[in-house]
């Protein structure tokens, strides 16, 4: 049997993800928490893995003893900006404080100023609907980028702002629920002016930080393949998940399947790529779904699935995914921000681990410049419409006693975060059905 370990580079950043809302608690300010009130979620947030009320410094030490070198946490607008002219310097406080017992642990931090949610008042005032919210978020992020730099220059701008737009104005999965995907494209739009504003306010105050976003980024194939009606589906549900933002901030025009939109501000905008990476989708016409296109996105038949059918387990499109990265924006760094799976007793995390890694390694040897993989996430967190039925944590969560439930994969993570690499023992002794994929004979 091979043995051999597959080493990173040094100084890679191996960390978990957690965004405010999913892990806080009681944030009662923000419109997803109304929506969530409203019945539109599977269970609401309640009190989340009560970061709010003190339990990131367990959580954080799980982190460090688990060898993780960095962090990534978001903060939420709500709390620091709870009315429009009222700034709750006691929650910047409480970031501070997170983000030094971040530093105390030895963890470089990561930081995303918005994450889906938006304080009731700025939902109230139109949201991402109109260009109005280009000054108000810069404006928020100057206040925060102000007091947090002191621990923070790794910035994410703003999270997923492709799947923030379209399950918001689109599928309407997200809030305000709406299905019309020109007015999607305009929310999009209004996020790329805005975190194009970050992106220099950040820079103006911090020239040193690293500031990019987050792109959920996901292969698609046609089901089938010579269809020539599924290829077109595919092409246009394919440029209309992910080519906004990546269109606009090359050359300053927002590329989407129904126009395209000048941000010519957007063009540069970015000092590294952030990827979030779960899974490749499979793509066919669907005569129903009018709200997206006539597309309908599925998983390969027979594929490995995780407990609710959520993600497919396919390894390569990782790997298909940093090359598209390296193609696009060739020299630029890129950060994992994002790859996980939920899975509630572990039987298919260490896999995905595994294999993910191993394809991140693979791209790692032709030299391309990844310098991070945050895994998602760090504990159980809400799932968003899908409340708590989907498990993404190394770390389960028992909602009714605040317990942590140590699952497999965290010592498999800490495993591979203290070598800085996977090594074959490692995969004999977590997930050994994969263990001739990854280490050949
Ligand atoms: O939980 C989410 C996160 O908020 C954004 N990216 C995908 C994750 C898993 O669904």
């Amino acid at each position: 049997m091979p043995q051999a370990t597959y080493h990173f580079p040094r100084g890679f950043l191996w960390g978990a993800a957690t965004a405010s809302h999913q892990v806080e608690g009681s944030n009662t300010n923000n419109q997803w928490w109304k929506w969530e009130q409203d019945g539109h979620t599977n269970g609401t947030s309640g009190l989340a893995a009560d970061w709010w009320g003190g339990r990131w410094r367990e959580d954080f030490d799980r982190a460090a003893e688990g060898g993780q070198n960095a962090q990534r946490i978001s903060v939420e607008w709500s709390r620091i900006q709870p009315e429009p002219d009222k700034w709750d310097e006691e929650a910047i406080e409480k970031y501070r404080a997170m983000l030094r017992g971040l530093r105390e642990r030895g963890m470089t931090a990561m930081v995303t100023l918005h994450h889906f949610t938006d304080p009731l008042w700025v939902t109230e005032q139109g949201a991402w609907e109109t260009e109005a919210i280009v000054p108000l978020f810069k404006r928020f992020v100057r206040k925060v980028v102000d007091a947090l730099k002191e621990y923070v220059n790794l910035w994410v701008t703003i999270n997923e702002p492709n799947v923030c737009a379209l399950s918001g104005y689109a599928n309407g999965a997200f809030p305000p629920g709406i299905n019309d995907i020109k007015q999607a494209v305009k929310v999009e739009a209004n996020m790329l002016r805005a975190h194009a504003a970050a992106y220099r306010a950040i820079h103006e105050l911090q020239p040193e930080a690293r500031v990019g976003y987050a792109l959920h980024y996901r292969p698609m194939v046609p089901k089938l393949k010579w269809s020539p009606l599924d290829r077109l589906m595919r092409n246009i549900r394919y440029e209309g998940v992910n080519m906004a933002f990546p269109t606009g901030i090359s050359t300053g025009i927002m590329k989407t399947p129904v126009g395209n939109i000048a941000v010519p501000e957007a063009k540069g905008t970015q000092d590294y790529l952030g990827i979030n990476y779960y899974s490749v989708d499979t793509i066919s016409f669907h005569i129903g779904n009018q709200k997206e296109l006539f597309t309908y996105s599925g998983f390969a038949e027979n594929a490995d699935f995780s407990d609710n059918n959520f993600i497919a387990n396919i390894p390569e499109g990782f790997f298909d995914t940093i090359k598209w990265a390296v193609r696009t924006y060739p020299n630029l760094p890129i950060i994992v921000t994002e790859n996980g799976i939920e899975c509630a007793d572990d039987h298919i995390r260490p896999r995905y681990i595994a294999q993910h890694i191993h394809q991140m390694w693979r791209a790692v040897n032709f030299n391309w410049p990844i310098k991070g993989y945050f895994h998602w996430s760090l504990v159980d967190n809400f799932e968003w419409e899908r409340g708590w039925t989907q498990r993404f944590g190394l770390w389960g969560l028992d909602l009714d006693t605040q317990k942590r439930i140590k699952r497999p994969s965290v010592d498999f993570y800490a495993e591979i975060c203290k070598e800085n690499g996977l090594s074959s023992e490692m995969v004999q002794k977590y997930c050994p059905e994969v263990f001739d994929k990854i280490f050949p004979s």
